[in-house]
């Protein structure tokens, strides 16, 4: 058996089902032995953004590493932006990046690049292979990585000769380490801070914003006359009737520091003490109040539930109820487009059991609220600010879970990185209904640079932030893709559109006309 193949029957063995994947010459024998071992789907993505984004949607639906398979440097390049998105969302992953044969690097061939030089800084574990038989224990050594909680990003290289080269067999992969119980002082001084009553916020992210968490932490914060809120952006929260329902700290910063005006305490579970996601002048940079402290009931590798389950017991908040949203959402919004119209319709429309995959940056800012009664729903954000992460996270999610429904709330300006996704949808049959806000327009740089102070711009910098003419024809192109799509011009041809898309089985696309 081949070192490419050794690795792949550790890759199975391991519980790595599903690789993503752009291959090239130097990776063709590990395509042959993915050819020849069952038990690993593969995806093919037209671009390498597309096989990261993708395999971070899958890793936070599934809370394991799906692989990813690079060619070179270049692939690996192309792929970084969402390995940096899926790094900030603790996603695991497993890259698997192909080099040339080891004799032949010194020849300085077209490929030839420093590929560990650039997967170090957006990497937990980097190592490139030294031969074949040892391929298989470094692919066990980069799964065992990668699921170190709260979940890293593992890149090993692949050089030709130890695909090719004979090589150890599978090696078997060490069980998954359960994440920490936080120490007890952590919890008391937490506790500590509930019972003086001073104004305090519980922050969450992470795993505590599954439904157990939030429960957990609505508890507590209904005991203590605490404050609950996310993180500006989550990898995944659980949301919808039945469910607490948490706001999130807002991206405008004078916005953020009126909410947290007052604050002395912040209960950090999982979280960072909130910060703005730029500097400005003039505004700050720590969006709490001066003087509010932040303490760390649980790291983000530490076990949140745990940790928010011991805070229950020692405030008395086991036996409180949990308040969870059981409101009517308000029904579809009607008349012209807008975005509060199209929050109602989410709200109302939204399937049970969605994935939602958002990158809806302006026109979706303000969809949290009227979606917090929805159908109970999964929110998956953009936690590292690289656009184009949204339609490859809805493709990665829907692998994850084929028996629910994706919906990706998606920019214009933000699709464009990476509308490649939209064929692997139609290639994977996906169930992802994409809603895609066409406002021909960076919007969100139009305001920021009024907010950094650069003044009132002129043609040259308003062209740069406009992204008409000529205008993208979304539908179009995602026909041409092999996704079905419609456009919507009027709020009662959105939720007809959308109504549809959710109801039929595979990709659709709904283009929103603002
Ligand atoms: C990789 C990367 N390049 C550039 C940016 C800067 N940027 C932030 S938002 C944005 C435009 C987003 O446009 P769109 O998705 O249409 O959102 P809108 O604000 O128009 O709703 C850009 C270019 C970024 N965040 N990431």
């Amino acid at each position: 058996m081949n070192g490419a193949e050794s690795l792949v029957r550790t890759l199975v063995g391991g519980g790595v089902n599903v690789c993503f994947a752009n291959p090239g010459t130097s990776e063709m024998h590990f395509v042959a032995a993915l050819d020849r071992v069952d038990g690993m789907r593969c995806v093919l993505g037209l671009f390498e953004g597309v096989v990261t984004g993708a395999a971070d949607g899958y890793a936070r639906m599934t809370g394991g590493p799906a692989a990813t398979l690079l060619h070179l440097g270049p692939g690996l390049g192309n792929g970084l932006a969402n390995i940096h998105n899926a790094n900030k969302a603790s996603s695991p992953m497993v890259n698997i990046i192909g080099d040339h044969a080891t004799y032949h690097r010194k020849y300085d061939a077209p490929l030839t690049s420093d590929i560990e030089g650039l997967a170090r800084p957006l990497s937990h574990w980097v190592k490139t292979s030294p031969d074949a038989k040892s391929i298989a224990a470094d692919g066990a050594a980069a799964i065992a990585a990668a699921r170190t909680p709260p979940g890293r990003i593992a890149s090993l290289i692949l050089p030709a000769d130890t695909a090719w080269n004979e090589g150890s067999g599978p090696v078997p992969v060490p069980a998954p380490v359960a994440p920490a119980a936080p120490p007890a002082e952590a919890i008391e001084q937490c506790a500590r801070v509930l019972r003086s009553g001073a104004p305090t916020l519980i922050l969450l992210t992470g795993s505590a914003l599954r439904e157990d968490g939030l429960a957990l932490a609505g508890r507590i914060a209904a005991r203590c006359g605490a404050r609950l809120m996310a993180q500006g952006s989550n990898a995944r929260t659980q949301r919808g009737r039945g469910r607490v329902a948490v706001e999130r700290i807002p991206y405008v910063v004078d916005q953020a520091t009126r909410v947290l005006a007052g604050l002395r305490h912040v209960i950090l579970v999982g979280s960072k003490m909130p910060v703005a996601f730029f500097a400005y002048p003039d505004k700050p940079s720590m969006l709490t109040p001066e003087g509010c402290e932040g303490h760390v009931l649980a790291r983000p590798e530490e076990d949140a539930i745990a940790a928010l389950e011991a805070l229950a017991e020692a405030v008395g908040a086991r036996d409180t109820p949990a308040p969870v949203t059981n409101n009517k959402p308000s029904g579809p919004g009607t008349g012209a487009i807008t975005s509060e119209a199209l929050g109602a319709s989410l709200g109302a429309l939204l399937p049970e059991g969605a994935i939602v995959a958002d990158e809806a940056v302006t026109t979706g800012r303000g969809f949290f609220a009227p979606t917090s009664a929805a159908a109970p729903h999964d929110w998956l954000s953009n936690m590292g600010g690289s656009i184009g992460l949204g339609l490859p996270l809805a493709t990665g999610a829907a692998v994850a879970c084929p028996d629910r429904k994706v919906v990706c709330l998606e920019g214009d300006g933000s699709g464009m990185y990476t509308m490649q996704a939209l064929w692997t949808q139609a290639r994977e049959g996906l169930d992802v209904t994409t809603v895609l806000f066409s406002n021909r327009s960076y919007q969100i740089l139009k305001g920021e640079l009024a907010n950094v102070g650069a003044g009132n711009p002129g043609r040259k910098a308003l062209d740069m932030l406009d992204i008409g003419r000529p205008d993208i024809d979304w539908v179009g192109l995602a026909k041409s893709l092999g996704v079905p799509g419609a456009k919507a011009t009027t709020m009662d041809e959105f939720n007809r559109h959308f109504a549809a898309g959710v109801a039929a089985p595979g990709p659709f696309l709904v283009e929103v006309v603002l």
